[in-house]
């Protein structure tokens, strides 16, 4: 397919993460290498973060993708309306990804669970068409995977993780300077939000919680992706095994990020919301008021860390039954 297409569009998911934008880029510039024409599409806008990244200025903002293309590469997407985009609608689709959310809902799927990033499967294709992994390709990828594993951090990050990592440093990718611009670049107002969603940190057993007002926004002039990586905070504590941020949206609904330390699968939960993610990782929108969507999140929480108690409790009952025939 890729090889026959002239002229392909390339998009991922709304409010587009590290995996999204350094998939895309890599994307653009393995189909641009073999003298193919790529546009690059985004309902939202590349992350301060992520604009460093090379070619970063080529996503184009849109809410409509016009224009023939033999095929739309959809990047990390469970369905069309993940993009947020208009105009996908009757296209060739191509559906690149490693959700445990996938679903088949394009012409060609490509779902790879156990790859860390979809840049690895933007890797491996680029090594299968016989692309060159230039030095900017390397550096869209490995940011990609560095922010994917959550910093090499998540279940998943096992020795291939590395051997990729490595073969990108190899070909290009400066893992201090990436390491600058990612982690160490952040704008005053994500600090400031970050202060005030941590005096509103709760915790109660094995769960935490914090939440951020759209006034908080306004307060601390923060934008949207100021509040990548607060729930981080309430998964960082000890004994803590979910945790959930809640964030008021301006039009009154809820934004959920939840994380898990494993025990807990949150793409379900997520799932049951009409989102999506990962095992240790999720997200969806639930409708507002504040304390209705808190009340609804934290119940299901609750019942499912009971549950995923109840199922230690019986292993570990069984196990003890084994020591017995042991003895
Ligand atoms: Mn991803």
């Amino acid at each position: 397919m890729v090889r026959r297409g002239q002229k392909f569009a390339v998009c991922s998911h709304a409010r587009p993460d590290g995996d999204a934008v350094g998939s895309m880029l890599a994307c653009g510039m393995l189909l641009a290498g073999l003298n193919k024409q790529a546009d690059l599409y985004s309902a939202d806008p590349v992350p301060q973060i992520y604009r460093w990244l090379p070619c970063a200025e080529t996503i184009r903002r849109v809410t409509r993708v016009e224009g023939s293309y033999d095929a739309a590469i959809l990047l990390e997407c469970d369905g069309l309306a993940r993009t947020r985009l208009e105009g996908l609608e009757g296209r060739f689709l191509v559906n690149i990804d490693h959700h445990a959310s996938w679903k088949a809902f394009a012409a060609v799927n490509w779902i790879e669970e156990g790859a860390c990033a979809v840049a690895e499967m933007v890797y491996r294709l680029t090594r299968a068409a016989g692309g060159a992994m230039t030095p900017a390709m390397a550096t869209c990828l490995y940011t990609a995977v560095l922010t994917d594993t959550g910093s090499f951090c998540y279940e998943g990050t096992d020795a291939h993780a590395f051997d990729l990592a490595r073969d990108l440093v190899v070909c290009g990718a400066r893992p201090a300077e990436i390491a600058r611009e990612v982690y160490f670049s952040n704008p005053l107002p994500k600090m400031a939000l970050l202060g005030t969603a941590l005096t509103r940190l709760r915790r109660e057993g094995r769960l935490a919680w914090l939440w951020v007002t759209d006034e908080d926004m306004t307060r601390a002039h923060a934008t949207e992706e100021d509040c990548e990586g607060i729930v981080n905070y309430a998964i960082g504590i000890a004994g803590v095994e979910a945790a959930v941020l809640l964030r008021e949206l301006s039009d009154g609904r809820i934004r959920l990020s939840l994380r898990s330390k494993g025990g807990v699968d949150v793409a379900r939960i997520a799932a049951s919301f009409g989102g999506g993610g990962h095992r240790h990782a999720g997200g969806c929108t639930l409708e507002g008021p504040l304390h209705a969507a808190m009340e609804r999140i934290l119940e299901t929480m609750r019942r499912e860390l009971s549950r995923e108690n109840q199922k230690i409790r019986e292993a570990s009952r069984a196990e003890s039954r084994g020591m017995n025939l042991l003895g």
